[in-house]
């Protein structure tokens, strides 16, 4: 009988380093001499995030157009193209940043109907502390709605790690202020600390998961009426551009990234629109192997580059994946205006893909009730 691949998903909010973690740990998996593949969703097509899982050359698919709960086919698909092609002995999948109920609507189901080619990990929900720490109600600041805070506690609640990552964001007292509040709300998930991006403490996690199985617990209450209002709140925008200078001369492509996003994080905050997380990426050839990454994940935050070019382009494949707290008419606006904007530096742009929406109401394939 063929051994059963592992399945890890890695979830949380929007922005909380879901993407950052998944190459991490594959990276952490091919290093111990297993095979990876990698399961990427979205409510939209464009996807920054499998163009940087593609750009790491790992196995990569993409379920895009509604969450892995209401694509369950989809996502059993996924995984035996990616059986069929590199055998893996681990799938790591990365589920829609403002999607709940996950444990009930595909743990459980592919543990209970694929359980012959797939054993389960714990849910991973993955936090950003500056953001927890004010849904938490532990710092002020910019917050979401009550239906958009409802969606990230029920994250929270049905976790069995809670991940703190970008400790480096917030003081040891912060830290461990957080960590308590989160281990007294949330009784029934062990609290990790790591920072992703600079490789801390991912070993405990990352051990954890690959060990560990989806533990049985009474399944956690959902009012999808709160849930899907929750997320009909969120603006969400993929857009794709061809960029050219104007004169056949060079630009640089990571300057240009910073100056898009801190126009459209300009224009966002002048309407008192929270982002939850706005990531672009410029590609510099068609591979998609040479390109610069910027993201930002609330709107009092600077955007940061993850990714850069090393020289100066004169052309490049631009690729904005946005979701706020906004109407996505008034995210396509800002983008059309910042965009128009680069001609007075010189760049023509031409739109090769955009689409903005809000996301859909969430009606699950299967739910299994423990
Ligand atoms: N300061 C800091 N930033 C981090 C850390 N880990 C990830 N980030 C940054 O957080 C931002 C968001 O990371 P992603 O991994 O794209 O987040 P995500 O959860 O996949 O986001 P969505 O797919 O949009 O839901 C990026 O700028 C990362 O570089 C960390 O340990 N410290
Ligand atoms: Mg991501």
């Amino acid at each position: 009988m063929t051994p059963r691949a592992k399945y890890i998903m890695i979830g949380g909010f929007l922005g909380a380093g879901k993407t950052t973690s998944v190459l991490l740990l594959a990276r952490y998996l091919v290093n111990q001499g297993q095979k990876v593949g990698i399961i990427m969703n979205d409510q939209g097509a464009g996807l920054v995030d499998t163009a940087l899982a593609e750009a790491n050359q790992f196995p990569t698919e993409e379920i895009s157009g509604g969450c892995f709960c209401c694509r369950f086919n989809s996502l059993i698909d996924a995984a035996q193209q990616l059986t069929e092609d590199t055998r893996p002995d681990v799938i790591i999948s990365e589920p829609v940043g403002s999607c709940t109920d996950l444990v009930a609507t595909v743990s459980l189901p592919l543990q209970q109907i694929y359980g012959e080619q797939f054993e389960i990990a714990p849910l991973s929900v993955v936090v950003d502390p500056i953001r927890a720490r004010r849904v938490l109600g532990l710092d002020t600041g910019k917050k979401f709605s009550a239906n958009v805070t409802y969606i990230y506690k029920k994250q929270l609640e049905e976790a069995g790690v809670i991940v703190i990552n970008k400790t480096d964001l917030v003081s040891a007292e912060e830290l461990q202020e957080l960590s308590d509040a989160l281990e007294k709300d949330y009784p029934n998930a062990k609290v990790i600390r790591v920072a992703a991006r600079h490789g801390h403490n991912l070993p405990t996690w990352f051990d954890h998961v690959i060990t560990e199985t989806l533990q049985s617990t009474p399944t956690m209450e959902v009012d999808y009426q709160r849930y899907g209002e929750g997320e009909a709140l969120l603006g969400w925008l993929n857009v794709s551009a061809n960029l050219e200078e104007l004169d056949g001369g060079e630009f640089d492509g990571n300057a240009l990234l910073q100056h898009i996003a801190s126009d459209l994080r300009s224009q966002l905050a002048a309407q008192g629109a929270e982002i939850a997380h706005l990531k672009m990426i410029l590609s510099a050839d068609p591979s998609g192997l040479e390109l610069a990454a910027i993201n930002c994940t609330r709107t009092d935050q600077k955007a940061e580059l993850s990714h850069t070019l090393a020289d100066p382009i004169d052309s490049g494949e631009l690729l904005i994946n946005l979701r706020a707290e906004a109407a996505p008419e008034a995210l396509d606006a800002a983008v059309t205006a910042t965009l128009a904007g680069l001609k007075a530096k010189n760049i023509d742009s031409k739109l090769t893909h955009t689409e903005h929406f809000r996301p859909g109401q969430p009606v699950p394939t299967h739910r299994v009730v423990v």
